[in-house]
């Protein structure tokens, strides 16, 4: 029967399969013990047309009249090399060192990543991704690279997608050989909120970079060079590209912020050029770089570290395309953008507009508009489907300035306030977000520091208190564990140290740790802990992406696995079915394999049994199938 299984599995017969076939195939050995994986993603679709999916309860529905996504069609039979041809050809350096010879400005599209990351609260699904892949390897080869995982789509895939982060990266990177892919780690934090134990990080890089992660944009979210060397180091050691990242904040132009002026930013330019970084990131997650202070900081970087710069910002404040433009004189080699109908607001500014603004002129990008156009006019028709969690952010705000919230915290703070009823109270959390910023001693805020500083100011409203209540020794505060982690020293140290006034008061005279964390968090056991994951998932065969995910987020990752055994592999379903489940009469096909489509039809939905049970009548492929589900409405 295993010789049955194995000859007829779709990878088996694609000729995809490798010597790791067996090992990453474990349906090749379980015969008929468990249902088949059709029937589990019934039973889904069937739990979610009669319950509803607690993610898009009680919010808004996609149009009716939405017309499906449709990819580009390819230009191109053979794609043309592009700089992971590069890479891969060359090494690393070759790839820094061409970045310099350019006279183009370099673009990196973040639609994957930060776009929907800062504008639909990170819930775009993999399927969504992959499908437009194929057209980006074909028609845009000419881009720097796709920054497409990292930050917060590692928990929210497993958390809130049932699906694999792994898988979407293996699966992007197949379908888009040619382009380097990118990904956002927070340096000791990994893709998590807490520091790690250093060898943790080290086997998610070596993972991050085996799974297919070209670029590793590592950033601090304290800027605290001595905290980003294992980290950068561990990407160094697997020959993929290494760019070490400034966070910038403050205003480099107002004297009354001098904690972060020019000569900070150059300083730590030049520290991690020399731990190694390829290429330097500006990372200035919060939109707050003006105009001309970019050129004044591009400039003064360019002279004075002389790797090349990675510029990415948000265009919260509606002035980034200005910003862009500065830099561009300036010099900057690469800037982020995000395909235009998931770009502007809280994500990064529009790719489109950014290639015409500077189309005939020294800079010319020559990305090509009518590709531009296809593609964003794809994601145009995704966007629509996550109606759900568009955030109703009607139009930037300068107000950015005052708060310094970065992008795809902004709106998951709106989020939380309306859950605690103070919606009406905003631009109250937004002054108070500032007042504990000045409070932390003026600090980068940066997932997870910024997470810190968000749930202070949460705290500090709905209860009513004042920044110098906080800080006045006589008032007694009881402040959220994350503030307390923070001033014990767990996500390291920022310039200058925390002031002495809010350590004491945080910690209650309890000495912080202000040496690096990971000297301090012993190393993890891995096959141990491998071997009790394996033991906890015997259908399974848990594999190294399945270890790292463990580890960064074990919960999560157990949560995951139990729904995956239960409902099989639901990042196949279209996403309107995700989330809304069937209509009687219709049909749906979904992808199960490699070639292998599934034909689903819903005939009806019974009525609830006295056993709190209904029955839902499908069609799989042309046979009729009944699952049961409970009715928890
Ligand atoms: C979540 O939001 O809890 C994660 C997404 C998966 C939820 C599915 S919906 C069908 C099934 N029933 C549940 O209560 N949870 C899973
Ligand atoms: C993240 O860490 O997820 C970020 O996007 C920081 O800007
Ligand atoms: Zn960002």
């Amino acid at each position: 029967e295993f010789v049955i299984n194995l000859l007829k599995h779709p990878v088996f017969l694609t000729n995809q399969y490798t010597t790791k076939f067996i090992d990453t195939t474990p349906e090749l050995f379980d015969f008929k013990k468990r249902r088949d994986r059709g029937t589990k993603v019934l039973t889904y679709i069937a739990d979610i047309t009669v319950n509803g999916h607690p993610e898009v309860a009680g919010r808004a529905r996609p149009a009716a009249d939405l017309k499906p996504a449709r990819p580009p069609e390819s230009r191109t039979e053979t794609l043309l090399p592009g700089t992971r041809t590069l890479l891969e050809r060359e090494g690393p350096q070759a790839v820094a060192d061409w970045m310099l010879a350019q006279q183009k400005l370099l673009i990196t599209d973040t639609t994957m990543r930060d776009g929907h990351q800062s504008l639909l609260a990170t819930r775009m699904r993999s399927i969504d991704m992959i499908k437009v892949a194929p057209a980006y390897a074909a028609n845009l080869p000419q881009l720097f690279s796709v920054e497409c995982w990292g930050g917060a789509t590692f928990d929210v895939a497993y958390r809130f997608l049932q699906e694999c982060p792994w898988q979407r990266l293996r699966d992007i990177r197949a379908k888009m050989p040619n382009i380097l892919t990118q990904m956002l780690l927070r340096a000791s934090n990994g893709v998590g909120y807490t520091n790690y134990p250093d060898n943790v990080v080290q086997s998610f890089v070596a993972q991050a970079a085996e799974s297919g992660v070209d670029v590793f944009r590592v950033f601090d979210s304290l800027n605290w060079v001595e905290n980003m060397r294992v980290a950068m180091d561990a990407v160094l050691e697997t020959g993929k590209i290494c760019e070490g990242t400034v966070c910038y904040t403050g205003d480099i132009l107002d004297p009354a912020r001098a904690k972060y002026d020019l000569k900070y930013y150059v300083a730590m330019g030049k520290d991690l050029r020399d731990a190694g970084a390829h290429v330097l990131g500006l990372k200035d997650m919060a939109g707050l770089l003006k105009p001309s202070a970019a050129g004044a900081l591009i400039r003064a970087l360019k002279e004075e570290v002389g790797l090349p710069i990675h510029f990415h910002t948000h265009d919260t404040s509606g002035a980034a395309i200005a910003t862009i433009m500065e830099a561009s004189r300036a010099g900057v080699d690469a800037v982020d953008a995000a395909m235009d109908a998931l770009s502007g607001n809280t994500s990064q500014p529009t790719l489109g507009s950014i290639v015409e603004a500077l189309r005939h002129t020294d800079r010319d990008t020559g990305l090509e508009m009518d590709v531009i156009r296809e593609i964003s006019n794809y994601w145009e028709a995704v966007r629509g489907q996550y109606a759900a969690f568009e955030s109703g952010m009607q139009a930037p705000a300068s107000e950015v300035y005052l708060h310094e919230m970065p992008g795809g915290q902004f709106t998951n703070l709106k989020a939380q306030a309306r859950s605690l009823g103070l919606e009406e109270r905003w631009h109250e959390v937004a002054k108070t977000y500032a007042d504990v910023n000045m409070m932390f001693g003026d600090i980068v805020k940066v997932t997870p520091s910024s997470k810190v500083v968000g749930d202070m100011a949460l705290m500090m409203v709905s209860q009513g208190l004042s920044r110098a209540q906080v800080e006045d020794p006589k008032t007694e505060v009881s402040f959220p564990d994350s503030v307390i982690d923070m001033m014990r020293g767990n996500l390291g140290q920022p310039p200058g140290g925390f002031p002495e006034g809010i350590l004491k008061k945080v910690l209650k005279g309890e000495a912080p740790n202000t040496e690096r964390p990971g000297k301090h968090l012993p190393p993890v056991d891995l096959e141990t802990t491998r071997a009790e994951l394996q033991a906890k998932f015997e259908e399974v065969t848990i594999d190294g992406e399945d270890l790292n995910g463990y580890l960064m987020y074990p919960k999560v990752f157990t949560d995951y696995m139990t729904r995956h055994l239960e409902y099989g592999p639901v990042r196949v379903l279209p996403t309107r079915t995700y989330f809304y489940g069937m209509e009687p009469g219709e049909e749906i096909s979904a992808e199960i394999d490699p070639g292998k489509t599934m034909e689903m039809r819903l005939i009806a939905v019974g009525e609830t049994q006295d056993d709190g049970e209904v029955r839902v009548f499908f069609e799989l492929n042309g046979q009729p199938r009944t699952v049961r589900v409970p009715d928890r409405k």
